[in-house]
């Protein structure tokens, strides 16, 4: 049977607290049944965490983090912890981000740790891989996104607490989109995956799709085999976009 969608939009460092009008509109809108069947989680920064979260209270639309540190508190200048963002009203937390592996030296064993922390916390952890351009012209997508697979999820997640979303890195805020043939190919790749590393679970756990997804290819991405939704960048920035895409299902 085909998992229930889920469609997050993932605000990367934008939105000042005039954006949080976008958030009412599209829980508006999700309840009045402008998702279909998709489920919908907005991550904003997290500045704009918690007025989010009321302002979703009762709606169908969740909130989530966009990061999490691996400790529940301590001396971390800077960081959140996942205990912090479930207190905020978040309910899913994104790890693993390709800007965040980049920008901020993440590797898959620090991206485990934040995943387990997720879990201690009861947050939803969307676990971001991908390969690079350089890696996918040298035939090295599949087996780059396993091993990052398999090192960055924890041994024994309950697939309701773990989605993977792939972000094929040169498609992320460039407009290029890998072809429908080659997303099949990789999400068939990541179930049978999470099928060896996590028993039974490979059917169960959503992989979303990422990068450059916008309300005029949304449709023909959704239709693709093994396509369980998508995180959303740029096209969650406003309302119109984010439901035009969600719509879709
Ligand atoms: C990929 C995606 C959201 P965009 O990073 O995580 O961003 O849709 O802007 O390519």
């Amino acid at each position: 049977p085909r998992l229930r969608p889920l469609v997050a939009g993932n605000w990367k460092m934008h939105g000042l607290r005039e954006a949080l009008p976008e958030i009412a509109k599209t829980c508006a809108a999700a309840a009045g049944g402008g998702a279909g069947e998709a489920e919908l989680v907005i991550c904003p920064p997290a500045t704009l965490i918690m007025a989010a979260a009321a302002i979703c209270e009762g709606s169908p639309v969740a909130i989530g983090g966009q990061d999490c540190h691996s400790a529940p508190s301590g001396p971390f200048t800077g960081d959140i912890s996942a205990e912090m963002l479930k207190d905020a009203g978040a309910s899913y937390v994104i790890l693993g981000h390709s800007e965040r592996r980049s920008g901020h030296n993440e590797g898959d064993e620090s991206v485990r740790e934040k995943a387990c922390a997720a879990f201690r916390a009861g947050l939803t952890a969307i676990v971001c891989v991908g390969e690079t351009k350089a890696e996918r012209e040298a035939g090295e997508a599949l087996p780059t996104v396993g091993a990052q697979l398999t090192g960055s999820i924890p041994n024994s997640s309950a697939s309701e607490g773990l989605v993977i979303a792939y972000e094929p890195v040169w498609a992320i805020g460039t407009g290029l989109t890998p072809t429908p043939h080659d997303i099949a190919e990789m999400h068939r790749f990541i179930r049978a995956r999470i099928n060896d590393h996590l028993p039974g679970q490979g059917d169960k756990i959503r992989i979303l799709y990422g990068g450059s997804v916008k309300p005029d290819n949304a449709a023909e991405l959704m239709a693709v085999d093994d396509v369980d939704g998508f995180l959303v960048g740029g096209g969650s920035l406003t309302f119109k976009d984010f439901m035009a895409i969600a719509g879709v299902y």
